[in-house]
């Protein structure tokens, strides 16, 4: 992309309205516009990293051998009367009639309406297990939207459900979220710990958080200083094999890390008083057992062996797809703007041309664009007549891992300047030096 032809707002002024660092960079850099309360456009720039975010939870997804569909934002109200959530869900749900005078309302969440779906087709234990999932966007009445797109009202969500005939197969369905969700946000260059939590309106006894700490975290944690020292890494976990998945939700969940609707002082004041931590979090998931919470209601059985009908368990799982965006920037970010971690990153490498028009800059910028696209990344080019502190305070705000400076005064020498986002630090190397380098360090996220 050339910045000259590209559609990035960026503003001067810190927007008095934004309390959090994330929020005044994503609004500074042009990615997101209030569009009213708690509900944002997503402008080009923010639009990018939300496909890659969501790019790598298909991925993930699809790894661990969940299927993808599409349900629809507004629903029937009939439906969550089956379940008895019309009403229980309370104020945090929009609630439109149509035309026609009939109750529908814009989905928070899917429980129903997948469940709904899994009744009209599957009969038999035989199509199980199976889990289906969507990226699509929902819609909290909150209170209090704030902080950006951290609260929204509307905001976007992956949201998964599982359906297996017996509890311990269930329970093996949500170890598995448990695996692909420590995957996922480390593809994203994120820490998110799977913390005991509360499950509010889901319903079910065993769920956990994830949660990225962060001092602007909404959610008060309390956890074994241990927790933070676990990565899954590049492992590989067979997602069926019931003890292996069993095996990484020990690993990651066997130490104390809870949420304040969880905490218990007594047990947490056993921890060596060094390790006991007390901070704050952004939950950027949650997983869900609860069993025949919404099969029994609403009908969904199966023919099990022995030919009885029996309902299935469930569970569900969330990925704050929107939200991560927020939680990605308050952990990568300083005082010149963001930093993006090279999995989710808008753009590969930006290229700043010191001096636009001079004949030689201008050729070896478009030959390190033509590159480093031919190498399948996405380059983006600033070629505007701007001066080059205002180019590179651009590419400081909008976080850019890598950068190459071209200049008439490094070409004359043969070199270009290839800089890092995150250290500030600079090599001078030949320009097909810097375009492999590059393409090397992408080698490593796929
Ligand atoms: C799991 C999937 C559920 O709704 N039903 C389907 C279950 N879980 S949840 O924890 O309530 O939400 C999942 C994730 O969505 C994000 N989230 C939000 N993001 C932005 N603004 C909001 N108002 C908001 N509410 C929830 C969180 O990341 C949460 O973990």
């Amino acid at each position: 992309m050339r910045l000259s032809r590209y559609f990035l707002p960026v503003l001067k002024e810190t927007p008095a309205e934004a309390q959090i660092v994330s929020h005044r960079l994503m609004l500074r850099a042009g990615m997101i516009k209030q569009a009213s309360a708690g509900i944002y456009s997503w402008l080009p720039l923010g639009f990018r990293v939300l496909e890659r975010i969501q790019q790598i939870v298909h991925e993930e997804q699809e790894r661990a051998g969940h299927i993808p569909l599409l349900m629809p934002t507004l629903q029937s109200a009939d439906l969550w009367r089956e379940s008895g959530r019309y009403d229980a869900y309370g104020e945090e749900m929009l609630r439109i009639k149509d035309r026609g005078g009939r109750d529908l309302l814009f989905s928070p969440t899917a429980e129903e309406l997948i469940t709904d779906i899994f009744r009209s087709y599957v009969k038999s234990y035989k199509d199980l297990p199976l889990t289906l999932y969507q990226i699509q966007w929902k819609f909290r009445d909150e209170i209090r939207p704030r902080f950006g797109v951290m609260r929204g009202r509307e905001f976007l969500m992956k949201d998964g459900y599982n359906f297996d005939l017996t509890k311990e197969a269930a329970l093996h369905a949500y170890n598995r979220h448990l695996v692909s969700y420590l995957r996922t946000y480390e593809r994203m260059g994120l820490k998110a710990i799977p913390m005991r939590a509360d499950s509010g309106p889901i319903g079910g006894e065993d769920t956990h958080e994830f949660l990225v700490l962060a001092e602007t975290g909404e959610s008060e944690v309390f956890y074994d200083s241990e927790v933070t020292d676990l990565t899954f890494g590049d492992r590989a976990i067979n997602y069926d094999s019931v003890e292996e998945c069993a095996g990484v939700l020990e690993e990651f969940t066997s130490r104390y890390a809870r949420t304040d609707e969880t905490h218990d002082e007594a047990v947490f004041s056993q921890i060596p008083e060094e390790r006991r931590r007390v901070a704050r979090g952004i939950e950027v998931g949650q997983i869900f057992y609860f069993g025949t919470k919404y099969s029994e209601p609403l009908g969904a059985t199966v023919q099990d062996g022995d030919g009885n009908k029996v309902p299935v368990h469930m569970g569900s799982h969330g990925i704050g797809v929107s939200r991560l965006l927020g939680a990605l920037i308050e952990a990568n970010h300083d005082d010149k703007g963001i930093i993006w971690p090279e999995g989710v990153t808008p753009f590969h490498c930006g290229i700043v041309n010191l001096k636009q028009g001079d004949a030689a800059a201008d050729a070896a910028c478009e030959n390190l664009y033509d590159q480093l696209k031919t190498a399948g990344l996405e380059p983006l080019y600033d070629d505007r007549d701007e001066r080059a502190g205002a180019k590179f305070a651009t590419m400081d705000l909008i976080g850019l891992p890598w950068r190459i400076t071209v200049g008439p005064r490094g070409l004359k020498n043969g070199v270009v300047e290839l800089t890092s986002r995150r250290t500030g630090e600079s090599v001078e190397l030949a320009p097909e030096a810097a375009v492999h380098q590059v393409v090397e360090i992408y080698r490593k996220h796929p």
